[in-house]
């Protein structure tokens, strides 16, 4: 059996709290919000009017993303973490390969300096858990699962530039045979139910990796944020967001398949509808849409209201939005405002003119350039993820 090496050396700097120094640090503008509410462990400032803590998570309001672009500032970005965010020093910091998918079988590693002189890429793409949309297997299909409640705000779009990870792995010596990775990161072991699972890491097939993979080292073009990986995390385009580990720190790679906890127990279907011992790892992520609108939202009656929001698939470009007003029995398409580009997501607007007060529900369904539309129900899975159904908002006309 191979042994991962020892970690990298981290620098633990003083636990941040959420404070004036972390607010200096996130460098945010003064917002409406009062004091920022602390998720333990997460170092960015959390200011109410943006992001509801869950646990050691934070889920960005999807309604506030109607002022932002294309792209989610990384102060507004949701952080999902298993335990906490660990301060890492960028000079301190290493990435070791290790294991018999190496010509060499001795580890090599790649030290920050010598990752930013390679070849950048740069390059849009969404972070969306698996989870994104959980709660609302309970909310709107009655459904119990387990898992942290998200709703729609567990995901966010950033243009990301790093270095590809095919040419680490090259450089590195990947055998041809070599079939699995398994990345992993630098924060503390994830603990839960009194199980130890050791650090948080989920095995990456090798033809992904060569693909479109990305050893991100910047956001929105700045530094990543501690909270979303710094110094060096990976980007895995269109899959869920657990692939994409954040505080890199070493990778095996293998001439035989991998496996972990997160993808044996988590990150697969388990449940009635799929099959006996669980789905296949879960890879895609799914597709979505949603109204830049808080639930239950008042809306006055006999004027005109633009609608807004944003779809997103990771299958393909986004072809169309259609929205219904009317708990869906009639619907129309609504004007899309980005071109449509996999990988990113489309913000779309449709104006509404309610006549008479009294309750709504709102509707917008994704189709996307492959064909796959968003369906009315979700087949549910036990740990509720890939929720793609289409979202019953409730609105109120007064
Ligand atoms: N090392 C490490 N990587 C991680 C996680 C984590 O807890 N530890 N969480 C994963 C999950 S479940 C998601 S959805 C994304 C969230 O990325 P973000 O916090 O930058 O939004 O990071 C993934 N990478
Ligand atoms: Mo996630």
């Amino acid at each position: 059996m191979p042994h991962p090496p020892a970690p990298a050396r981290r620098s633990l700097l003083k636990a941040l709290a959420a404070g004036p120094a972390a607010a200096a640090l996130g460098g945010l503008a003064a917002t409406p919000a009062a004091a920022a509410p602390a998720a333990p462990g997460i170092v960015k400032p959390l200011p109410e009017a943006y992001f509801t803590v869950r646990g050691t998570n934070a889920e960005a309001r999807f309604e506030t993303f109607a002022d932002t672009g294309p792209l989610t500032p990384a102060d507004r970005f949701f952080v999902r973490n298993h335990t906490s965010t660990p301060v890492l020093d960028a000079a301190d910091w290493k990435l070791t390969l290790w294991g018999d998918g190496l010509h060499g079988r001795a580890p090599v590693t790649f030290g920050y300096g010598q990752l930013r002189s390679l070849p950048s890429v740069t390059r849009t793409a969404l972070v969306e858990c698996a989870g994104n949309g959980r709660g609302l297997y309970t909310t709107q299909q009655g459904q119990t699962v387990s898992g942290t409640a998200w709703t729609l705000g567990a995901v966010g779009a950033a243009r990301w530039r790093g270095v590809r990870l095919a040419d680490v792995l090259h450089r590195a010596g990947l055998a041809h045979d070599a079939v699995d990775l398994l990345p992993r990161g630098l924060d503390d072991p994830y603990i839960s139910g009194g199980t130890d699972h050791g650090r948080v890491r989920r095995p990456l097939p090798v033809a992904k990796a060569l693909d479109d993979v990305i050893l991100a080292y910047e956001m929105n073009g700045e530094p990543l944020p501690y909270d979303h990986g710094h110094p060096v995390r990976l980007i895995v385009p269109h899959w869920i967001g657990i692939a994409s580990i954040k505080w890199l720190g070493d990778i095996e790679v293998s001439t035989r398949p991998l496996t972990s906890p997160w993808s044996t127990d988590w990150y697969r279907l388990f449940g009635a509808a799929h099959p006996a011992g669980g789905s296949a790892p879960l890879t895609r992520q799914t597709l979505k849409s949603a109204h830049h609108l808080p639930f239950g939202a008042t809306l006055e009656a006999g004027r005109t209201h633009r609608l807004t929001g944003r779809a997103w698939s990771a299958h393909a470009p986004v072809r169309a939005v259609d929205v219904s007003t009317d708990g869906g029995a009639t619907w129309r398409p609504a004007r899309l405002h980005d071109g449509p580009r996999r990988g990113a997501w489309v913000r779309w607007s449709l104006p509404w003119r309610p006549d008479r007060p009294g309750p709504a529900t709102l509707l917008s369904r994704t189709t996307d350039a492959v064909g796959h539309t968003q369906p009315d129900t979700a087949v549910p899975n036990t740990q509720g993820y890939l929720f793609d159904a289409v979202v019953r908002h409730p609105v109120t006309v007064v």
